[in-house]
């Protein structure tokens, strides 16, 4: 049985790529944080099958303890401080766990290696927040990074630490430069999440207006349940490598808006949106859009979910979710 560990399992691609992995046939290892991690519980029911390890990207002996226990064949990096927003409030803690736990990790692997003849493989979730600034339209696995931000330049830091422990060491060190992935399972935080939770409930009367930032940057968006399997196919190929994982299109969150409140049959949002300096970065990444080609020549991988399906979606599944919670508290 191929053995798999995860770090960052607590977060949405974490869980669909524990799913993924399950449903290969794989055992398949968590490493969670804390010894009371309330997300735990999440994890042990989306995916029961998954046994929770308990270690620490921010100490190393924690992470060559890990790999000791769990022997794996494979690991995912996912673990970091992901929001973008949080990391210029805490710049610090970003570059210890989302840029030093990727250094962490790798001399975990260097040092504890697995079997000369099953080296373990190893994933780094590198992120389109990399190109920042861009200095070409589409991004490609070539073009230079200018990140905007704390997370952005800790996530350079990561990347740029996998291809040298690639090259110095011979470690079979992949790095996906994945473009935002969405999903019902993102956290409240991040704006599309925060779109088709408050929709839900201006829809269901619970709220009437959602407080946001900039509505003129574009994303490309795509569908996380689907970005996990490249993930997994960048591991399976016979030489290590880097690949880009976007869809190819990029909408802006005004074009997010418009289908998430077109869903509920409303036109004109503009009195159900409030601008918040709050949401504002001090730095913000304008446009970002992927070219997924080497992804889909050497991986044979292709995004399948098209935006306006994602945004349905996303709305549907808050509005459902919304619909029981109010359900349950009307009959207690
Ligand atoms: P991002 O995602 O920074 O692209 O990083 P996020 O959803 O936080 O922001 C996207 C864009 O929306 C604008 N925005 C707001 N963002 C948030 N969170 N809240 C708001 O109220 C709001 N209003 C406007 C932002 O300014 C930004 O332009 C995500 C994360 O998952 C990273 O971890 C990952 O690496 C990248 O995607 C790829």
């Amino acid at each position: 049985m191929t053995r798999a560990l995860i770090t960052g399992v607590t977060g949405p691609d974490g869980m669909y790529l524990a799913e993924f992995l399950v449903g290969k046939g794989y055992e398949v290892y968590g490493m969670i944080r804390g010894q009371n991690n309330p997300l735990a519980e999440n994890v042990r029911r989306s995916v029961p099958s998954v046994e929770l390890v308990e270690g620490d990207l921010g100490d190393i002996s924690s992470l060559i303890g890990v790999m000791e226990q769990t022997q794996p064949d494979e690991v995912y990096n996912l673990g970091a401080i992901s929001f973008v927003g949080l990391s210029f409030k805490q710049p610090e803690l970003t570059a210890n766990i989302t840029g030093l736990g990727v250094l962490r990790m790798l001399e975990a692997i260097r040092i504890v290696g697995g079997s000369d003849a099953n080296p373990i493989r190893f994933y780094q979730a590198s992120s389109s927040e990399m190109f920042g600034r861009v200095r070409e339209t589409p991004q490609t696995e070539m073009t230079p990074f200018h990140p905007r931000s704390p997370y952005g330049v800790a996530k350079v830091f990561g990347h740029n630490t996998t291809v040298n422990y690639r090259e110095a060491y011979g470690i079979f060190a992949c790095s996906g430069i994945l473009f935002n992935h969405e999903s019902p399972r993102r956290g409240l935080e991040f704006v599309t999440r925060k779109i088709s939770h408050a929709v839900a409930r201006i829809k269901l009367g619970l709220q009437d207006s959602v407080a946001l930032g900039n509505l003129e940057s574009s994303r490309d968006w795509g569908f996380a349940g689907e970005y996990v399997e490249a993930m997994w196919l960048m591991l399976q190929q016979d030489e290590p490598d880097d690949y880009v994982i976007a869809t190819g299109e990029t909408y802006s969150i005004r074009e997010f808006l418009d289908l998430a409140f077109s869903h509920i049959g409303v036109e004109d949002w503009a009195s159900c949106v409030v601008q918040d300096a709050r949401y504002m970065r001090p730095a913000e990444v304008d446009l970002l859009v992927g070219d997924a080609t080497k992804a889909k020549e050497k991986l044979g991988w292709e995004p399948r979910t098209p935006f306006s399906e994602l945004v349905r979606m996303m709305v549907e599944s808050d509005i459902e979710d919304q619909a029981n919670k109010l359900e349950e508290s009307t009959i207690r």
